[in-house]
């Protein structure tokens, strides 16, 4: 038997909702969850073998009074705040049963959550996690650098511990990652600032020109191989305009020139052989903009081949028979 990955160990899958909307310019994506499970995502998983259990949405009506005062330049800084707490507290306890915990979305303000639960579930555990960031920005802004003042472009650089939100968590624990245990992959819209704070942080970017140039599995095996380096954990958050607005119209913050649906199966499909991959989450999606559910079912198909999906029958490392099986 070659070893078995993480997918395989954990036959468990636990689907957390975040119905999130505050976070993004466009409204709209707070329906994310739902059309996701319309689409079919439970059943795609347990197709594959997954015993999968359906947190629903979560709730942020436990989070009591909070007192800090809002950072300017924060939009919605209050309501995310709960999400954050409810999403990183719920992740953790949900991780703690053995599930790979899936984060329904909602906008990309979720990532502030679910990645701090699942960085400190690991790092109680000895391992670092890391994170791929499959999206079409760099979402590497703060209080200090933003234009817009919306929270989603803000979460890779909260969840790398940059300063300006830092009453978001409050008591809970915050487990930042590294900065070099981010890949950004498939950038095509960086802002100015944003940009300089990345190169100040030495953020990896895998931008459109160099999927081009290299193609998508050299690049992904790099990411890949430091995960197995460490001995760490990937979490991949999968911001839906990672693909091109054709494969995927159903989102507010479209950019032309991104990943094709082939482009983004082997993606999938290589991290899925890897076995490194613990947690993801699915944010952007927004039903309200989208083409009778395509952009929904084109997501949970790509989940499917995170998870093991085979597209063509040809046998990959992790479901090759070996000799004398
Ligand atoms: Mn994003």
């Amino acid at each position: 038997m070659t070893d078995r990955t993480m997918t395989d160990r954990g036959r468990h899958i636990a689907l957390l909702g975040a119905p999130i909307d505050m976070g993004a310019s466009q409204r709209g994506t707070l329906m994310g969850p739902a059309a996701l499970r319309t689409a079919g995502l439970a059943t795609v998983l347990e197709s594959l073998d997954f015993e999968v259990v359906d947190y629903g949405d979560l709730s942020v009506a436990e989070v009591g009074d909070l007192t800090d005062r809002p950072p300017e330049s924060a939009n919605h800084y209050r309501e995310i705040q709960r999400w954050t707490r409810v999403l990183s507290r719920k992740g953790y306890e949900v991780a703690k049963t053995g599930a790979l915990p899936i984060f329904l979305g909602g906008d990309h303000t979720l990532s502030m959550g679910s990645v701090n639960a699942m960085a400190r579930h690991w790092r109680e555990r000895g391992r670092e996690l890391f994170v791929l960031w499959l999206d079409a920005h760099a979402d590497y802004n703060t209080p200090q650098t933003t234009i817009t003042a919306n929270m989603h472009g803000m979460s890779a650089a909260f969840l790398c511990g940059e300063p300006g939100l830092d009453g978001l968590l409050g008591d809970d624990p915050r487990a930042s990652i590294t900065p070099d245990r981010l890949d950004l992959f498939g950038a095509r819209s960086i802002d100015k600032l944003e940009n300089e704070l990345m190169r100040a942080r030495r953020i990896r970017v895998v931008d459109m020109r160099q999927i081009d140039e290299f193609g998508v599995a050299v690049l992904i095996r790099r990411v890949i191989e430091r995960v197995k380096a460490s001995n760490g954990v990937l979490h991949v958050s999968f911001d839906v305009d990672f693909l091109d607005p054709c494969v995927a119209p159903g989102v507010g913050t479209t950019v032309p020139g991104g990943a094709t649906y082939r482009e983004a199966h082997l993606i999938m499909e290589l991290l899925h052989d890897s076995g490194v991959v613990g947690s993801a989450d699915i944010v952007e999606l927004n039903p309200f903009l989208d083409e009778r559910g395509r952009t929904a079912r084109t997501a949970v198909e790509l989940i499917g081949s995170l998870f093991g999906q085979q597209i063509t029958d040809r046998p990959t490392p992790s479901n090759a028979i070996a000799p004398g099986e």
